[in-house]
């Protein structure tokens, strides 16, 4: 028995974020247990996956997040290998129904697999969303390499230089991470502080986000698409450093040549 049984759209919904677990451990991004994904699934929420009794006690998210009250959401488990939810998701991750008081959340399917270590940032994050009204359903934290080692230069950390110097390495990156990258400076892992510091990156209109030296986290529509922004924006980082592994500091596209791609493409920056 699963949640899963006879709900074909969830079913598809956490196929969608296996397949992309998949992708992360392939490129390089989630070692270990390295990364997390969370995503609002409160759309699939039909009557009976509301009366699901609880399979866990209440536990505390660490804050309280108005906006979450009677939410769904799937959430990888902490400790849980993205490479092992590629294959059985329901195994490495559970879903989660947010009490009435905003401020615990128990476990209603398929174990009691405890959520992320990050879910302090990734239900603030949820949280910040949903009273914006956004379309955005899902995050995910990964740990790309090229764009973790460029987070290493004081630099690049500066607002925007590290976005400029992406998009200049090839068309589609600011056509399809259109907002570029926010920086959010060092923090602990999992801490209230780098949930509350990724929220205002976000709210300064940025889709991924940079957690210094550690890693990214992205916001989107649904996986897919959040995996696609942090996949372009690396796919640049990379670009950047084989050319200096040639032996040169790339040119990069001009500034006429950006902004014509924003004005054919209506881009928001
Ligand atoms: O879940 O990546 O940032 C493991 C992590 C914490
Ligand atoms: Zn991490």
């Amino acid at each position: 028995m699963s949640i899963l049984d006879n709900r074909p759209a969830l079913a598809h919904e956490i196929g969608q974020i296996a397949e992309a677990a998949g992708y992360l451990w392939q490129k390089g991004w989630a070692e270990r247990n390295g990364g997390n994904i969370t995503v609002n699934i409160t759309e699939h929420a039909d009557e009976a996956m509301r009366a699901m009794p609880a399979i866990s006690q209440p536990i505390a998210i660490g804050s309280t997040l108005p906006n979450l009250r009677g939410c769904y959401f799937y959430c990888k488990g902490t400790q849980k290998r993205m490479r092992d939810l590629a294959r059985w998701p329901m195994a490495n991750g559970s879903v989660i129904r947010i009490l009435d008081d905003c401020a615990h959340y128990e476990i209603i399917a398929d174990e009691p697999v405890m959520p992320t270590s990050e879910l302090p940032s990734h239900l603030a994050v949820h949280n910040y969303l949903i009273g914006k009204g956004s379309t955005y359903k899902a995050s995910v934290h990964t740990h790309p390499i090229e764009l973790v080692a460029m987070s290493h230069n004081p630099e690049f950390l500066k607002k925007d230089v590290l976005t400029k110097l992406l998009w200049s390495m090839i068309p589609e990156t600011k056509a399809f991470a259109p907002r570029g990258l926010g920086m959010v400076p060092y923090m602990l892992p999992s801490s209230n502080e780098l949930a509350a510091e990724t929220i205002k990156a976000i709210d300064d209109n940025y889709d991924v986000v940079m957690w210094e030296k550690h890693g990214v986290f992205a916001v989107e529509n649904d996986v897919m698409s959040a995996f696609d922004q942090i996949d372009v924006l690396n796919k640049s980082a990379n670009i950047y450093m084989c050319a200096r592994s040639m032996g040169f500091v790339p040119d990069g596209m001009s500034d006429e040549q950006m902004t014509e791609i924003s004005t054919v493409f209506h881009l928001p920056k």
